[in-house]
């Protein structure tokens, strides 16, 4: 996985960031040398003496026109620079929003402390729905709509753009394009309650053939048991208390208070990015969330052995 950072951007949309970052910076520290060498040379220049004595001024002072003169540059400077880099802004969010016509478009629901990803389609049976790890095809704009749910949080993918707050009942659009295929991590960049520093988010840029793949397979049903201990394990998650907020598709489980577990095992990560997605973490997080990701709005589950490994046969073979 890349480096989660602003100076490695993998995109147009952050590239056009980045150039603004390194303005910036180069003007602004040239401006704070100069000021400083002007300090210094003022410094240097100030007279010695015992306080008892008071300094003779008049051998310091510039010609007047020549002073005049300096001061003069001197603003004119500041205020061609104030203004560069105002135009500098513009210019750069002017770019930000002509990222062509989007090949894909996301809604992303944000939750505490987790991502709803919803892949929008003019045709209804087309849409699916997923959580926390989103994929893109590589070199295509995608429009990403910005809801949230329960409180205010901020979507933020550095290598790839800016950040935009996702406000409840207020929806943002965010368009982004990954050149560079690869794997990018996100978070949420809004302080939003306790987990707020596990809710984190990757960003998967596929070749646009293995992307298509990937919808494609998410479009489909959860996959049938395929042995008498999977089956026992969609009985257990579906007669018990994980459908009351769980949905996988196909089965009588349909609640959206937490995320679609359909394609659950080809997530590589569980709880937003905070553990890898194995058999030992769901374990661990199925019988007690909290000891992984503390506060979590999922209850701990004391289930005895034999249902807890059937549920883990079934959840781990949902690809
Ligand atoms: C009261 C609602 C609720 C119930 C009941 C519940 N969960 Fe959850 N579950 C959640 C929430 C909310 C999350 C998201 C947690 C987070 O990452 O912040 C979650 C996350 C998960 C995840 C991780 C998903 C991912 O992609 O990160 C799995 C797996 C899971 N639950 C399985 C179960 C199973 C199995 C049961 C039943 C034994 C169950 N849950 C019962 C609310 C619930
Ligand atoms: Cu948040």
């Amino acid at each position: 996985m890349r480096a989660q950072d602003i100076l490695a951007s993998a995109g147009p949309q952050a590239e056009h960031i980045e150039a603004l970052w390194w303005i910036m910076l180069l003007i602004c520290t040239a401006v704070f040398v100069a000021v400083l060498l002007a300090l210094a040379w003022a410094l240097l220049r100030a007279p010695r003496g015992s306080p008892a004595t008071p300094p003779d001024l008049s051998s310091l002072a510039l010609p007047e026109r020549g002073a005049a003169i300096v001061v003069a540059a001197a603003v004119a400077l500041s205020a061609a620079l104030l203004v560069y880099l105002t135009l500098a802004s513009y210019v750069t969010d002017r770019r930000l929003a002509s990222l062509g016509a989007p090949a894909v478009q996301i809604e992303l629901t944000a939750h505490r402390w987790w991502w709803e990803v919803r892949y929008m389609d003019a045709d209804p049976s087309r849409i699916f729905t997923t959580a926390n790890e989103i994929h893109i095809p590589v070199g295509k704009p995608v429009l990403v709509t910005l809801k949230a749910d329960d409180v205010i949080h901020s979507f933020w993918v550095p290598n790839l753009a800016g950040k935009k707050d996702l406000i409840p009942g207020r929806d943002a659009t965010l368009t982004l394009q990954a050149d560079v295929p690869g794997r990018y991590r996100g978070q949420c960049a809004e302080f939003c309650g306790v987990q707020h520093a596990k809710m984190a988010l990757l960003v998967f840029a596929d070749p646009p053939e293995q992307f298509e793949a990937w919808a494609a397979s998410e479009r489909k049903p959860a996959l049938e048991p395929a042995s008498e201990e999977e089956s026992r394990g969609r009985e257990i998650f579906v007669s018990g208390r994980c459908a009351m907020c769980h949905a996988i598709q196909g089965t009588m489980a349909s609640a959206r208070k937490a995320p679609d577990l359909t394609h659950f095992a080809s997530r590589e990560t569980l709880g937003a990015g905070t553990v890898p997605n194995s058999i030992g973490h769901l374990a661990g997080w199925i019988l007690d969330p909290h000891s992984i990701k503390p506060g979590v709005n999922m209850p701990a589950n004391p289930l005895d052995p034999d249902e807890l490994h059937a549920l883990l046969a079934y959840l781990g073979a949902l690809r």
